[in-house]
């Protein structure tokens, strides 16, 4: 009985200080403003967790048009018409071309490259959303302003892209508190 109370003890100990780590020893906020609505990321060497993110195919278009989402994500592509697409990417990231499905639960993909990808259908040509996929913590900005909280201190590469103007990176030193104001010309 002892023991695992002692075992218990450690585990807690082990736990507090993992959390402790985690957590940046300083950081600041980054703010900024984009020209249209659109999506904020900064490369600061902070791990974030994939997801499973979902873009249904809707009488041919997209819903959601944009989604962004961590490298190493998911993305499901569900066709709720009664006929075929064959949704495909292009742009400087990671490409696929899913080839035709039939309505139904659709295909799946996993995005394992930053970037941003334009996604398009060889059957419907008028069919358009965007992936953005990304390295770090993000946001995603409807009202032009956009803030990024905790982010570690150093020489990072801040991404944007926005509704069109597209993407652009900038160089930015974070200081380790206080706030980074950024204007970005997209
Ligand atoms: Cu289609």
């Amino acid at each position: 009985m002892g023991h695992s109370n002692y075992a218990a003890r450690l585990v807690g100990a082990c736990l507090a200080m993992g959390a402790l780590w985690a957590a940046p020893a300083s950081a600041a906020n980054v703010v900024g403003h984009l020209r249209s609505p659109g999506v904020v990321w900064i490369d600061d060497g902070s791990k974030v967790q994939p997801i499973s993110a979902t873009m249904r195919n809707v009488e041919k278009s997209f819903i959601p048009e944009i989604v962004i989402v961590p490298v190493g994500s998911s993305i499901t592509f569900p066709n709720d018409d009664p006929f075929f697409h064959n949704i495909y990417s292009t742009g400087g990231a990671d490409t696929f071309d899913l080839g035709f499905y039939d309505m139904g639960p659709g295909k799946t993909e996993v995005l394992s490259k930053a970037g941003v990808l334009d996604v398009g259908c060889h059957i419907h040509k008028q069919m358009h959303a965007v992936i953005v996929v990304v390295d770090g913590p993000y946001t995603q900005t409807d009202d032009f302003a956009f803030k990024l909280a905790d982010v570690r201190p150093g020489k990072h590469a801040l991404h944007a892209w926005s509704v069109g103007y597209g993407e652009r990176t900038v160089e930015v030193v974070v200081p380790s508190s206080g706030t980074l104001s950024v204007r970005f010309q997209i």
